[in-house]
Order: C-alpha cells, then structure tokens, then sequence
C-alpha cells in the first residue's frame, strides 16, 4: 500500500494540541516564556508525554533529557524513522517555533492509528533539550551532544545569568536520563519548522522543501574600561565600555551589510556593569551572531571584526576579550530525505520551493548522523523570536500533512 494524497492528517487535533501546549509557560504578550529546564518546560514536557503514552508510544529519555516517544514497526530490527524538534521557547518567544514539529511529530502517530496504517520502521518523536540556548548558551545543545559535537560533562556545566548548571536543572525538574546521549541510530530525521522569516509568505508559497542550513558564530565580547562619575568625570579622562559595545555594534552591522544579501549580524545578548545611571559602564559583556551560508564568509566576517574591535577598544583605551560560545557550519541536508519532502509536496498539490534555514536548527547537528530533512511553513511577516509570532492553521496543517508524508513514505507503509 503506498501513500496517497488523500491521506492527511487531523488539523483540529493539531491545532487544538498547539493551543493547549502554549497555555504552558505563557508570556506576557500572547506568546510563551517556557525556557529550557524551568518548572514551566517541565510541565510542557510532562503535557508531552501523556498525549504520547494515550497515543500508545514507548518513551525514552536520554542524559540530556530529550525525549523519544517510540510506535512500534513490524520490523522492530529495523532502524527508526525520528521525527521531531523542541519544546523549549525564547523568554519572549512564539507558540509555534519548535512545538508545531514536535507536536506535528506526535500528530503523525496519531493519524496513523486512526487509519490503523502499519509502517515497517518504528517511527519515533523527539523532543531535543535546549534549542533555543538562550536560558544555558549554546543553541541545539542536546543534539550537539547526540551528535558528538559536545561532550556531556561540558553541557552539564553551562550555567545560565543566575550560575545555575544545566546538569543541576536537569535533575532538579527529573528530566535526566539514564539513556547514554547518542548511542540511538536513526534510519532518516525529518524536522517541521516556521520558517521564521520572510520568503515563502512574500512568494505565496506553502511549504519550504530545506535543501540547507546557513552557517551561525556566536562570539561573547568582554570589553573592560574603568567606572566613573558620569557627571564630574571630564570626556578625555573616560574610558567607557559602553562606548566601546555602541562603535562595535555599528562595525557588526557595516560587516554584515558588506556581505550583502546573504550575511546577517546582531548584537543580541548584552550585560552592562555596574548597569547604573550615574556610572560610566566599567565593563560590558555581549554576544555578537553572525550567520551566512557560506563558511569561507563568516570566516571573514569574524576576522573583520576581531580587526574592527581591536582599532575601537586601542582608540577608547578598553581591555577586550572575544570566546567563540556557539557555531556551525552550513549544512547540506541529504538529497533523498529532501527528495521525500519536495515528492510529498507535490503529490499533495502544495506550492512549494527549494529553501536554505536562515535559523539553526536541531536537524543540523543531526544531519551529521543520519540523513536528514526540514519541512518549512510559512510564518506572519516572517516574524519569530517574538511573541507575535503567528501562522495559519492551514499552513500548520500543509506544513504537517508534508511530513506526514514524508516520514510515513521513509518508514514504509506495510500492507
Ligand atoms: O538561533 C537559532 O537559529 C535557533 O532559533 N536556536
Ligand atoms: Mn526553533
Ligand atoms: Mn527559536
């Protein structure tokens, strides 16, 4: 039996699923602020979990937490076929933004009871820990470490702005483990996402067929000047870190408009110290994201700021220190996965087009141990990272309907 295109999954139960998830952690704008390893991740992880089990699956948690929700094949020595992203939001984050492909994920498994459909691969949900690496930097830690990039000590010991470990968090909200993170081979991943960004609503398209991933540095800038008197201290005798952090965030975006129209570059992340009104800051620590789909480009954008930097903080006077906290390369998904997404989307008579992630996402530290795919859906204005962030249900629904396809194509469909 092979799949056809009027086999779809539930969009009501999909949406109503990504309602009630986002009821957990919620901002203070219409979005949610459920970060990673908080009390409030727990609870979404916990709401996961029971939607999973009353679906029949087996779950798994490895030492980093993530969690895998298993529905058996007829071939159980058959390679699974995982499907998933993450749960975990930015403090001022969307509804959306990893949750539709988790949730997608578990859709999947829910249609295919419905439809008593029997796959030969087991087809396995993922939760992944810690993508969005705002709460305990870096970004996709947990599959960083499923993929070898990080070991487990050294993600236990990332602190967040309070210098709480993540190891202790893990623990605390019993989220932690016994599975070895990694040792799990994967027949194909495939990820859901929001696009978070312009191009498939400009173009009118429905789904975005990911071919790459751009490639992202974060590097923490620590500038030391001295503190002073705002008001009795004469302009020549300061030496202002925070004057510093203004010159070189204008030199991050004079980088990247230099390597117009694919490089991007922010400052995001800043801490001002003593963070007083009347103190000229001594000390400024920030975290400067540069990102292109090209290495040999974001090799030069960090090399032109390093140059930059040094010439601002010689001129003020400053101490400077740049640590590389998070990166990676640009990723090539594999062509077959891929091809599974773009005939999926086709047979299912969605507009379509080829697309490179402009965000990170856990399928590129996963590309680098089983084949992998995205599946995009346009997003509000291409706005993310934001609490306004919006999409349709029909864009949830063609979005998950894709992956449906995808996956169940991948795990073969058993007569
Ligand atoms: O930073 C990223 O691209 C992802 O949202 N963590
Ligand atoms: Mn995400
Ligand atoms: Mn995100």
């Amino acid at each position: 039996m092979s799949i056809t295109s009027n086999m779809k999954i539930n969009s009501d139960r999909l949406w109503d699923s990504i309602m009630e998830m986002a009821k957990i952690g919620p901002g203070i704008a219409g979005g949610n602020n459920r970060q990673t390893l908080t009390d409030d991740d727990a609870a979404g992880r916990a709401l996961f979990q029971q939607w999973c089990v009353d679906a029949g699956c087996s779950m798994g948690l490895d030492q980093m937490g993530t969690m895998f929700a298993r529905r058996e094949g007829t071939d159980p020595t058959a390679l699974p076929v995982y499907v998933g992203s993450h749960l975990d939001t930015q403090p001022t984050g969307g509804k959306y933004d990893g949750v539709l492909g988790v949730l997608g994920g578990l859709e999947i498994i829910r249609q295919l009871n419905d439809m008593n459909i029997k796959t030969k691969h087991p087809i396995v949900v993922t939760n992944w820990t810690n993508e969005e690496g705002t709460r305990f930097a870096p970004a996709m830690v947990a599959s960083g470490v499923f993929a070898g990039i990080h070991t487990l000590d050294w993600a236990y010991d990332r602190t967040d702005a309070s210098g709480l470990k993540l190891g202790d968090e893990l623990k605390r909200i019993g989220y932690c483990g016994e599975e070895p993170v990694g040792e799990r081979k994967m027949h194909a991943f495939f990820e859901l996402h929001i696009e978070q960004g312009p191009i498939l609503e400009n173009e009118g398209k429905d789904i975005g067929v990911v071919t790459h991933g751009q490639g992202l540095n974060w590097l923490q800038v620590t500038l030391t000047g001295r503190e002073s008197h705002t008001g009795s201290t004469p302009m020549p005798m300061r030496v202002n870190a925070g004057l510093g952090m203004a010159r070189i965030t204008e030199l991050v975006n004079e980088i990247a408009l230099g390597h117009a129209p694919n490089a991007v570059g922010a400052i995001g992340h800043c801490d001002v110290f003593p963070n007083s009104r009347n103190i000229i800051p001594g000390k400024v620590v920030f975290t400067i994201d540069f990102r292109h789909p090209e290495k040999a480009i974001i090799a030069d954008m960090e090399s032109k700021l390093r140059a930059g930097a040094q010439k601002i903080v010689d001129d003020i006077g400053l101490g400077m220190e740049i640590e590389q906290v998070g990166g990676f390369d640009p990723v090539e998904f594999d062509k077959d996965c891929v091809s599974a997404v773009r005939k999926a989307a086709e047979r299912l008579g969605y507009s379509h087009r080829d697309l490179v992630s402009g965000a990170g996402h856990d399928a590129c530290w996963i590309n680098r141990v089983a084949p992998t795919a995205m599946v995009m859906c346009p997003c509000v204005d291409g706005l993310s990272h934001n609490e306004a962030e919006e999409i349709s249900q029909e864009w949830a629904a063609a979005g998950t309907n894709v992956l449906f396809h995808a996956v169940v194509e991948t795990a073969e469909i058993v007569e």
